[in-house]
């Protein structure tokens, strides 16, 4: 059984005090008159993180406007001047992440040294967009006629509204909100309404850094009001991340105003253990793509499929390892997993799994139950491996929860069928150190993201970040990714008065 750490250990330099939340309007810092919110802590539930007021709708046409208007100018701003206020942000971030990172562990659920990274990346983000004032602008191409050239340039779409998940309450918002603002565009941000806090935290360091008034609001609400976010008449363009269904309505959505759209959407993504695969080393990686961040990333390895050889050795080592999480409060030294986002959340993990163990063909290998312990009545799920005979939801459904569910294969053939077997195509890893085998993954898996030898989660602000079949639409994120969807290209055709005759 998974190991408890308790609630009750010791935290450090965290002050517990409610902070109180508000939205950034057209530059202003203000309270709203919505309803009241309360932000809590997963990992207890009865102690209150933040207050707020729920943006209205008047707060709305107000963010929107004032995107609308600082727009001009802001598209007009040169690249490498909005490039050094995303620098400051990164310095104001990174000065800030051991606070900031420990506000994050508290809000979200995620381990605090996880906390802490997680604002590290969203400061390496920035400055890659920062950076980017220094790379080629567009491209120019030779034409068929005399004298003249043609350059395709590229310009800021407008106004874009950005809504984000909580799974990543700092990192995912960075790296959509500075290619907005690096290529030229204007931000209206509505964060998920779980993780306030760390959205009201960069908008923070934006300002700070010098970002003009209007150039980007946030607005803190629920759902529905992301949903008139992205319905609103002056916006230009829709960036997503969150689930497939939501995502799918935001889409139809978009397609109905003929609107620019990108979601990134759910995952169940595989890891595949063969034969020639070095045991220790996957059994490390497909705990931490399995169980880091409690299995809440839509990149996390939710599905397992071992070549029938290794089965048992390597089920064996990976139960051992996956029990001896210490699972417990996130803020506390040595803790390997908090709890999930919420106790709504962990009902609906521990409902999935509870069917699961009550079909035919659902073995528990281990967790798989819930806690009894006083110390653990946050949204706690036990580290869970489950292994499956063949068909079944678990195999199907994104539980977003520290949940793996195991097939075996006979032959690689069969192992590559099982990993693509799956209405989503983020992520998958492959463990192996045969060039064959890499080859055929790369060429047969239909995902956006594959890992030889290294876990299914992660992404580098460099490099393109998405996947295939359900779990993306429209263009990819991060690196020169980004930019096809943040800026649109316009085609100049530059011609000499009298060169061509
Ligand atoms: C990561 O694996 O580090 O929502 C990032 C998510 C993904 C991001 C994953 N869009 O979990």
């Amino acid at each position: 059984m998974p190991q408890s750490a308790g609630a009750s250990a010791t935290t450090t330099g965290l002050s517990r005090s409610a902070r109180s939340l508000r939205h950034l309007i057209a530059g202003e810092w203000r309270s709203g008159d919505g309803d009241e919110f309360l932000d809590v802590s997963p990992a207890r539930p009865d102690e209150t993180v933040a207050v707020g007021r729920l943006a209205r709708d008047r707060d709305l046409d107000q963010a929107v406007s004032a995107a609308r208007d600082a727009f001009p100018r802001w598209a007009a701003t040169p690249h490498h001047v909005r490039g050094r206020i995303l620098d400051r942000a990164a310095d104001i971030l990174d000065a800030h992440a051991e606070e900031w990172g420990g506000e994050l562990s508290w809000e979200e659920g995620k381990t605090r040294a996880e906390g802490v990274g997680e604002v590290r990346r969203a400061a390496e983000i920035l400055r890659y967009y920062a950076s980017d004032a220094s790379r080629p602008v567009g491209e120019v191409f030779a034409s068929p006629r005399p004298g003249e050239q043609i350059h395709v340039t590229h310009r800021p779409v407008g106004a874009v509204a950005v809504v984000t998940p909580f799974n990543f309450p700092v990192a995912i918002p960075a790296w959509k909100i500075a290619p907005a603002l690096g290529y030229g565009n204007t931000v209206v941000w509505k964060p998920a309404g779980l993780v306030p806090l760390l959205a009201v935290r960069l908008a923070q360091a934006l300002v700070e850094a010098g970002l003009p008034e209007g150039v980007l609001s946030l607005l803190l609400g629920d759902g529905a009001l992301g949903g008139r976010l992205v319905e609103h008449p002056g916006v230009d363009a829709v960036t997503f991340t969150g689930s497939t269904s939501v995502g799918r309505s935001l889409i139809a959505a978009c397609g109905r105003l003929a609107r620019p759209v990108q979601t990134e959407m759910g995952g169940k993504n595989a890891a595949v253990v063969l034969a020639d695969a070095d045991l220790e080393l996957a059994a490390g990686e497909v705990v931490a793509g399995a169980f880091r961040s409690a299995g809440q990333k839509c990149t996390a390895t939710s599905r397992l499929v071992v070549q029938e050889p290794v089965a048992d050795e390597f089920l064996a080592l990976l139960t051992e390892r996956a029990s001896a999480l210490r699972v417990g409060d996130p803020l506390a030294e040595g803790t390997d997993m908090g709890p999930v986002v919420s106790l709504q959340a962990r009902e609906t993990i521990q409902r999935a799994v509870d069917a699961g163990l009550a079909r035919p063909g659902v073995d528990l290998l281990t967790g798989g139950r819930p806690y009894d312990d006083d110390r653990m009545a946050g949204a706690y799920v036990q580290p869970t491996v489950v292994e499956l005979a063949g068909e079944d939801p678990l195999w199907r459904e994104e539980l977003f929860g520290p949940v793996l569910s195991v097939r075996r294969a006979r032959d690689l053939h069969e192992a590559l069928a099982l990993a693509d077997d799956s209405e989503f195509g983020l992520s998958a890893a492959v463990f192996t150190d045969d060039l064959r085998v890499v080859t055929a993954a790369t060429e047969r898996l239909d995902v956006g993201v594959l890992h030889i030898n290294s876990e299914t989660a992660g992404a580098d602000p460099h490099v393109p970040f998405g996947g295939a079949k359900q779990s993306a639409y429209g263009p990819k994120e991060q690196g020169r990714a980004a930019r096809e969807f943040f800026t649109r290209t316009k085609t100049v055709y530059v011609r000499a008065s009298g060169a061509a005759r």
